[in-house]
């Protein structure tokens, strides 16, 4: 089991780290003896010991989870067969799974839709190819790999508000996958002119693609680092604040 770890990790640091566990461990338990002479000692360097024994082993399993966790950046870009005089919408959006196969959380942040006095709805999805030219067209239908109707796909992360030009939003448990048979790596996430009608629109396009209209930007999914996910994190908590306060101002 421990080879195996070593093996996947394949880290000279986690080898030495693993060794020093191996060390506390060996002096640990040969120390809480007592009896022999050239281990036993006072009581106190031995909490010292089991303490250290203890850090080690959360810092490889801190280690661990942070080697089985998957990070994937998708950078938007306009349509390119979309005219200039079309919204340009960009910006990211950011997938993290904490363990193949496990529950997936996503960042939307997107700017460059049309400033409306009102707040729009916009649909997201990724689709089947992750091509992108001659534009967001030859991503293809609604990626299905289960052959269900729209809005069960794994990509269906369904509607965003959008104001002033931009949205931004953060969605846990999401039902897409960054790993295995059907995972989304490779393929495209598109960003639609209108609203998912969510199936309910009682055509044949309702449940292939919720009727959401012209696709307005689209990104490939690449796996990641984590530098992206942590940034972006920051950053929403930010302006989370910035919007508590604000609120508390008009509040009082
Ligand atoms: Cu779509
Ligand atoms: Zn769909």
């Amino acid at each position: 089991m421990l080879l195996e770890g070593l093996e996947r990790c394949r880290s000279p640091a986690m080898l030495a780290l693993l060794c020093a566990c191996w060390f506390l461990v060996a002096c640990a338990s040969g120390a809480s003896v007592g009896s022999d002479a050239s281990f036993g000692g006072p009581e106190e360097p031995n909490r010292d010991l089991r303490a250290t024994v203890t850090e080690t082993g959360e810092e490889m399993a801190r280690r661990r989870r942070e080697a089985t966790t998957l990070y994937a950046a998708c950078h938007v870009q306009p349509s390119a067969s979309l005219d200039a005089a079309e919204p340009q919408v960009t910006g990211l959006v950011l997938f993290r799974q904490l363990a193949p196969g496990g529950r997936l959380d996503a960042y939307f942040d997107l700017k460059g839709f049309p400033m409306e006095p009102n707040t729009s709805c916009r649909a997201i999805h990724v689709h089947h190819f992750g091509d992108l030219m001659p534009g967001c067209e030859a991503t293809g239908p609604h990626y299905n790999p289960l052959g269900v109707p729209h809005p069960q796909h794994p990509g269906d992360f369904g509607n965003f508000a959008v104001r002033g030009g931009s949205l931004w939003r953060y969605r846990p448990g999401l039902a897409a996958s960054l790993s295995g048979p059907h995972s989304i790596v490779g393929r495209a996430v598109v960003v639609h002119e209108g609203e998912d009608d969510l199936g309910l629109g009682g055509n044949a396009a309702s449940v292939q693609n919720g009727n959401a209209g012209r696709r307005l930007a689209c990104c490939v999914v690449g796996l990641s680092g984590p530098e992206h996910w942590e940034r972006l994190a920051q950053e929403h908590q930010q302006r989370k604040e910035r919007k508590k306060r604000r609120q508390e101002s008009k509040a009082a």
